[in-house]
């Protein structure tokens, strides 16, 4: 972990990731209600928002729609990334290299590691040679600390969640992107279990606005570091709304009532 809070991705403290590499995780069936999104440049447009401090991309989306927008959105490069396309224990194949990242014009990287996964090793040791070179380059690194696989039994309880945010701090992350784990006090658990590390939470499929802005609520004051979220802004027919509401709970510290209010 370094100091970040003056890098492009942190804005007072808190950042607010809007991540779209749903088209490799999952497939084009995410955009089956919002085919328009499947053109890249619409969400690129969403995340010249003010509250999103970053865009996170798959590099062949970064290379292709990244210099048209590189004056209006910081890109965070996902480094590794794989298909829903196979089976087998989670692992994700390494896409992209730092230097090739810093040539897109990447202001941090994000790595996902599933530990837990019969290939947790192989990826802890991709993870290292990231970071490190991450280091060279001053790159903030951000994990996608999603523990899954034959060794867990329950990916979202409370102690697999402190133990995914205590794991990318050990690892060396500047931020631990985690799944929600069910209530504010196991979100603050998972952020006392990072030390000064940033975690912020991970937003899952789409929910109504009010669930999911109060989830966004607790998870602030539970002491974390804002959101990586994707689905449940840019599968909304009016994202810029819902951006609105969540610049007020994540940098105001406002309540979910009062942002939906103010944003009506
Ligand atoms: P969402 O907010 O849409 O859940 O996106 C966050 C994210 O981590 C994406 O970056 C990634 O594509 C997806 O979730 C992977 O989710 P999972 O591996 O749980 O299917």
């Amino acid at each position: 972990m370094i100091p970040i809070d003056d890098s492009p991705i942190v804005r007072d403290g808190k950042s607010l990731i809007l991540a779209m590499d749903h088209g490799l995780e999952h497939g084009p069936v995410d955009f089956k209600d919002v085919q328009k999104k499947l053109d890249p440049s619409t969400v690129f447009e969403t995340a010249t928002h003010d509250a999103v401090t970053a865009m996170a991309v798959q590099k062949g989306i970064a290379e292709g729609y990244y210099p048209s927008y590189e004056d209006d959105v910081n890109l965070l490069m996902k480094l590794n990334g794989t298909s829903n396309l196979w089976m087998g224990e989670p692992d994700s194949a390494v896409n992209c290299s730092i230097d090739y990242a810093v040539d897109v014009g990447a202001d941090a990287v994000g790595f996902t590691v599933y530990g837990g996964s019969n290939h947790e090793i192989e990826m802890v040791e991709e993870f290292r040679d990231a970071h490190e070179q991450a280091r060279e380059h001053g790159l903030p690194v951000v994990m996608w600390s999603y523990p899954r696989g034959q060794g867990v039994k329950n990916d979202t309880k409370p102690s697999t969640i402190s133990y995914a945010s205590r794991l990318a701090l050990e690892l060396g992350a500047d931020i631990a992107k985690v799944k929600y784990p069910g209530s504010k006090d196991a979100m603050a658990h998972a952020v006392t279990s990072a030390g000064d590390m940033k975690v912020v939470m991970s937003g899952g499929s789409k929910t109504s606005d009010y669930e999911f802005l109060s989830q966004v609520e607790a998870v602030i004051d539970a002491g974390a570091s804002g959101l990586a979220v994707g689905r449940n802004v840019w599968q909304r027919e009016d994202p810029t709304r819902i951006l609105d509401a969540l610049e007020l709970v994540i940098y105001e510290g406002e309540t979910a009532d009062a942002a939906l209010e103010a944003t009506e």
